[in-house]
C-alpha cells in the first residue's frame, strides 16, 4: 500500500516548518454532525480537552468520521512545543473568514493572530484586531467547500501561506471540519455548532450617530435633532465614555449628564433611541460602589502574584483599576445586576468597549499572561489570562446582554462589542474599531464586513467616516453610501476630530447622505428579512460575490462589490479616482437590472442591481423605524427568462418575543407572466401575525431599463399589462 496523503504531507510539515508531525498513527476523527468531523490528535479523546466555548452546546461524538471524508488534519509540535495542525489544500482553493481582519477578503497568503488587541491604528499588516475567529472557510476549485474551527480559546497562529496551519499556545485541542457542496452550505453548518445571532430589536437596523463624545446631554439632543430638522433618517445616538464622571462606569458626569433619565425621554419623544458605553476597567476607589460591591464579592481577576489572592490592578481611562472576571457566573451575575439597574434609566442598548481588555502603558496592551481566572468549570475551571484572555470580551457582553435582559425580558437586547470571539455573534454585533479616516479604511470596511459573515457574525460594520483623522467631504459622503448598505451603519469618529455629522461637510455631501440612508431606509424590510434568515440559519447579510457561483475563479477575491441578501448586488465606487470595475457575474448583462430610487445620477452612490427572478420588497422613506406601518410596500420585480419572479417579506413587532410562538408573518410573493400580462401576488403566508391591509405598489424592472408599474392592496391580485 502507497503513503497516505496524510503522510506524504507530514513530510512536508516537517520540511516546511521543521517541526515534527505525529506520523506514526492516524488523529482520532469523530462525527459530531452529517459530515462534520472532529479531529483530535493521537492518543487524545475529545473527553480529555478544554470545553468548548465556541459551540452552542457540547457535541457528542456520533460515531466514526466517514472513510471518505476528504479533510485530514496533520498535528504536529512544533520546536517550542506548541501544539499544531496543518491541512494541504488542492491548488486553486481560496481560503476565507479568519474573522475581524484588515485587508482583502482572499486570505490565501496570509498570516494572523487569534489575539484580541487594542488595535488603535490597524493597517493592513497588522496581525491581529480586537476578535478572535480561529476560523477558515476553504472553497475548492470545484465548488465544494470546507470549514476548519480550532477549537480553542488560547492564542493562535493561523498561517495561509500555502496550506491551512494552525499553532496554539495551549494544550491539545480539537479540529472541527465541515465539509459541504458548497460555501453557503458551510456557513449554515458552522451556525448549526456555534449558534446564529438572536433578532435585534428593528431599531437596531436603522442608522447610528456617534462620536467620542457628544457632551454635554444638551448637545446630544441638538444634534439628535439636527437630524429630524433636516429629514435626514436615524434612529439611535450614543454616549461615549465622557458621560460619566471620571470614567466610573455606572456614573454619570455630574455637570454634563445631569439627568440622563431626562435625556434618554426627551430622545424618545423625537424616536431616538440610545445607546450608552460600559468598559469593563472598574476605578479603584473607595468611594465608588461598583468597586465597594466587587470588592466585597471578591470577583476581580487575580494576579498570580503572591498568594494568588491579590487583584490585577492595571490602567485604563480612569486610572488605576480592577477588572471583573466575567468567565465566573458570581461576577457575571453581579455585573448584570448592576447593568439591570443602569439601563432601568430608559436605555435602550450598550456598548461594551475595550474589552480585550485593553489596559495602558504596558508593552502588551493587556493583563499578565499568567492573571488567574477563576472562571466555570464548563468554561474550562481556574486558569491563566493566556487561557481566557480571547474570551474576556465575549462573557462581559453575555453577562451585559443578560443584565439588560433582567430588567426587560420582554425586549431584544442590543449590545456592541468591540472584543469577541468566534461564537460571540449569539451576544452582541461588531464594529471593525478604531478605523482611520482614509481610503484604505474605506475600502477595508467591504471585505471585512464579508469576512466577519464568513466567520458566523453577520451583523457587523466600520465606523463610517474613520475613527482617526478628519477626512473630506467626499470620502465621507462614499463612506457613507456604502455604509448605508452594511448590516450595522453607524457614523463615529475620534477625540479632537472635526464634527462628522451627515451635514457637517456641507450641502452637497449632507444631500448625498441623506438618499444614501434614505435607500436603507426604503430597503428596511427586505435587510429585516434578511437578518431573519440570518437568525434563522446562519447565512450572512452581506454575502461575497463568489456565493453566485463558487466556480467561478474571476469571482473568488472580489471584494469591491458584494451581495446584500442573495437578490441585490451592490458596486460602491470605493477608490479615488480610479477607474477599477469589480469582476461581475458572468450573467450579469442578462442577470441583472439596475435600479434606483430616484437619486441614479448620485455618482456618490453605489450601483444597486436586482436579481433577475427575484422580488425585493422596500418601504417608503421613514425618518426612523418607529414612525409607520409599511404602508405602502413596494415590490422591486426583475423577472427571469420564464417572465417569473419570487421573494420574501419577513414582519413581526419588531421588537419582543411574540415572534417565536409564530406572532410574525413571512409572505410569499410571486409574479407569473400569462399571456401579455404580468400577476403579482402573494402565494404563500407563515405566522400568525395580524397586520393590517396595506397597499401595494409593483415596480417591474425590465432589462432595457424601462419599467412597469402597477398598484393594488396586500391581499388582491395585482394584474400589469406588458406593454
Ligand atoms: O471610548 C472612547 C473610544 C471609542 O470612541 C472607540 O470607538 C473605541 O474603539 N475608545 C475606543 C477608547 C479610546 C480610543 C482612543
Amino acid at each position: 500500500m502507497g503513503l497516505r496523503l496524510w503522510q506524504v504531507l507530514g513530510a512536508c510539515v516537517v520540511a516546511l516548518y521543521g517541526v515534527v508531525p505525529h506520523l506514526w498513527a492516524q488523529p482520532t476523527a469523530e462525527r459530531i454532525g452529517d459530515r462534520i468531523v472532529r479531529f483530535t490528535d493521537i492518543g487524545v479523546r475529545a473527553t480529555d480537552l478544554e470545553p468548548s466555548v465556541a459551540l452552542l452546546e457540547p457535541r457528542p461524538g456520533m460515531g466514526a468520521a466517514p472513510a471518505d471524508f476528504p479533510v485530514e488534519p496533520i498535528f504536529f509540535e512544533t520546536d517550542d512545543n506548541k501544539e499544531g495542525f496543518a491541512i494541504e489544500i488542492e491548488p486553486g482553493t481560496s481560503l476565507y473568514g479568519t474573522g475581524e481582519v484588515a485587508g482583502p477578503l482572499l486570505r490565501n497568503g496570509r498570516v494572523i493572530e487569534c489575539w484580541n488587541y487594542d488595535a488603535y491604528g490597524y493597517g493592513d499588516a497588522s496581525p491581529h484586531l480586537y476578535q478572535s475567529h480561529p476560523w477558515v472557510l476553504a472553497v475548492r476549485p470545484d465548488g465544494t467547500a470546507f470549514g476548519v474551527l480550532a477549537d480553542t480559546t488560547w492564542r493562535v497562529r493561523v498561517d495561509l501561506l500555502s496550506a491551512i496551519e494552525m499553532i496554539s499556545d495551549g494544550p491539545d485541542f480539537a479540529v472541527i471540519v465541515i465539509d459541504r457542496d458548497s460555501p453557503q452550505e458551510v456557513m449554515t453548518a458552522l451556525a448549526e455548532l456555534t449558534g446564529t445571532i438572536e433578532m435585534p430589536p428593528k431599531w437596531a437596523l436603522g442608522y447610528h450617530q456617534c462620536r467620542y463624545s457628544y457632551f454635554p446631554d444638551s448637545r446630544v439632543l441638538e444634534v439628535a435633532r439636527g437630524f429630524r430638522e433636516r429629514n435626514i433618517p436615524a434612529d439611535v445616538i450614543w454616549m461615549d465614555i465622557d458621560y460619566m464622571d471620571g470614567f466610573r462606569v455606572f456614573t454619570f458626569d455630574p455637570e454634563g449628564f445631569r439627568s440622563p433619565r431626562y435625556t434618554n425621554n426627551k430622545l424618545a419623544e423625537i424616536g431616538f433611541r440610545n445607546v450608552w458605553m460600559l468598559d469593563p476597567g472598574i476605578k479603584v476607589d473607595e468611594d465608588y460602589f461598583v468597586y465597594n460591591s466587587g470588592t466585597k464579592r471578591n470577583i476581580w481577576v487575580k494576579s498570580a502574584a503572591g498568594t494568588g489572592n491579590t487583584d490585577y490592578v492595571g490602567e485604563v481611562w480612569p486610572g488605576d483599576c480592577v477588572f471583573p472576571d466575567y468567565t465566573n457566573s458570581i461576577a457575571r451575575e453581579w455585573w448584570s445586576g448592576i447593568v439591570s439597574d443602569f439601563v432601568r434609566l430608559g436605555i435602550d442598548g450598550l456598548w461594551n468597549d475595550m474589552n480585550e481588555p485593553a489596559v495602558f502603558n504596558v508593552e502588551s496592551k493587556t493583563m499578565p499572561l499568567d492573571n488567574i481566572h477563576r472562571a466555570d468549570e464548563d468554561l474550562g475551571g481556574q486558569g491563566p489570562h493566556a487561557k481566557y484572555h480571547n474570551i474576556y470580551g465575549m462573557q462581559m457582553v453575555r453577562a451585559t446582554r443578560d443584565g439588560y435582559m433582567e430588567s426587560y425580558p420582554n425586549r431584544r437586547p442590543f449590545v456592541l462589542s468591540r472584543a469577541n470571539y468566534i461564537g460571540g455573534h449569539r451576544y452582541a454585533a461588531t464594529w471593525s474599531g478604531d478605523n482611520t479616516a482614509d481610503w484604505y479604511h474605506l475600502e477595508s470596511s467591504v471585505p471585512m464586513v464579508l469576512n466577519l459573515g464568513l466567520s458566523g457574525n453577520p451583523f457587523t460594520g466600520p465606523d463610517i467616516g474613520g475613527f482617526a483623522g478628519n477626512g473630506d467631504g467626499e470620502m465621507f459622503a462614499r463612506w457613507m453610501s456604502v455604509g448605508a448598505m452594511l448590516p450595522f451603519a453607524r457614523g463615529h469618529t475620534g477625540k479632537g476630530n472635526i464634527d462628522k455629522e451627515p451635514w457637517s461637510f456641507g450641502p452637497e455631501v449632507e444631500a448625498t447622505c441623506r438618499r444614501a440612508l434614505e435607500r436603507r431606509y426604503r430597503l428596511l424590510p427586505y435587510l429585516y428579512t434578511l437578518f431573519r434568515e440570518a437568525h434563522m440559519t446562519g447565512m450572512p447579510i452581506v454575502r461575497p460575490l463568489f456565493f453566485l457561483d463558487p466556480t467561478d475563479p474571476a469571482l473568488r477575491s472580489e471584494d469591491d462589490a458584494f451581495l446584500l441578501g442573495g437578490d441585490l448586488l451592490i458596486v460602491p465606487d470605493l477608490t479615488l479616482n480610479s477607474d477599477r470595475r469589480p469582476a461581475l457575474p458572468a450573467d450579469f448583462e442578462t442577470g441583472w437590472t439596475r435600479f434606483g430610487f430616484d437619486d441614479l445620477d448620485d455618482p456618490d452612490l453605489p450601483e444597486m442591481y436586482l436579481r433577475a427572478g427575484s422580488i425585493v420588497p422596500s418601504g417608503p422613506v421613514l425618518q426612523h423605524t418607529g414612525e409607520k406601518f409599511l404602508d405602502p410596500m413596494t415590490l422591486l420585480i426583475a423577472l427571469d427568462e420564464d417572465g417569473h419572479a419570487s421573494g420574501t417579506l419577513y414582519e413581526d413587532a419588531g421588537e419582543g418575543w411574540e415572534f417565536r410562538d409564530g406572532e410574525f408573518r413571512l409572505t410569499t410573493y410571486e409574479a407569473i407572466t400569462e399571456g401579455d400580462s404580468i400577476l403579482v401576488r402573494a402565494t404563500k403566508r407563515e405566522g400568525r401575525w395580524t397586520a393590517p391591509t396595506r397597499a401595494v405598489r409593483v415596480r417591474i424592472l425590465l432589462p432595457d431599463g424601462r419599467e412597469l408599474e402597477g398598484t393594488g392592496r396586500e391581499n388582491e391580485d395585482i394584474t400589469i399589462p406588458l406593454n
